[in-house]
């Protein structure tokens, strides 16, 4: 065993260098989100495309066993679905570093939320306006759990998208719950999503210390 004084020294920080702020900075502040909505409305789409390192993912592929269970809609291209989670990180700045777990799509993977959920600050829940209610699982589930979320409508070209407006009477969420248009396959799209819940989080902060 060896003595702390027989460490080699000048590895680390001098006492003054401390005193004098000059040290490394703090880690950033881990953030943890969730993305959420229906099934096949783009979650693992949204966080592959915000995520800076390769994101993990759980996707299997969808056999003829799931027709008639999972319907894909007008979503032709869709051969894959998630089994478990999506999870991705994303640098936001030198303080802030976000964590995002997906949710399965299927109501059968229920059992798995709360454990997603735990340590969460904040949800993304997307929606397809032409399932609209295949959001509702989340948006209950949000509520429920006093989840502070942002709902984020993605817009599917050559489809007809309904405007917010309509989607926020839809969805009959609170005043002060933003509904906001995305594309979940654009990195910039998501990061002003992932802003605007930072935001929502604040001000929940904020109200919450005055
Ligand atoms: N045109 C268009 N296609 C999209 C968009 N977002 C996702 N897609 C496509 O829609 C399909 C479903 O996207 P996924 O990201 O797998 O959806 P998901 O919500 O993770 O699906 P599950 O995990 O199975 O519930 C994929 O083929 C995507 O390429 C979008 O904004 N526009
Ligand atoms: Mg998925």
């Amino acid at each position: 065993m060896s003595l702390r004084s027989e460490l080699p020294r000048g590895g680390g920080p001098s006492a003054g260098e401390l005193r004098a702020g000059s040290a490394a900075a703090p880690p950033p502040v881990p953030v943890k989100i969730i993305v959420s909505g229906g099934f096949g409305v783009g979650k693992t789409t949204a966080i592959g495309a915000l995520s800076d390192i390769e994101p993990l993912t759980t996707e299997a592929a969808m056999t003829t066993a799931a027709i008639g269970v999972d319907d894909p809609g007008q979503r032709y291209g869709k051969t894959t679905t998630t089994v478990a989670f999506d999870f991705g990180r994303v640098t936001i700045s030198s303080s802030i570093v976000l964590f995002m777990f997906g949710t399965p799509g299927q109501d059968r993977f229920g059992f798995m939320w709360p454990d997603l959920l735990d340590g969460a600050l904040g949800g993304l829940v997307l929606v397809d306006t032409s399932r609209i209610d295949d959001c509702f699982v989340a948006l209950d589930y949000f509520e429920k759990v006093g989840l502070p979320f942002v709902v984020a409508v993605n817009q599917f070209e050559g489809r007809h998208n309904l405007g917010l407006e309509q989607v926020r009477r839809a969805v009959n969420v609170d005043g002060d719950v933003p509904v906001v248009a995305v594309d979940a396959r654009d990195h910039e799209s998501m990061k002003q999503l992932v802003l605007t819940l930072l935001d929502v989080l604040l001000r929940r902060a904020q109200a919450a210390r005055a």
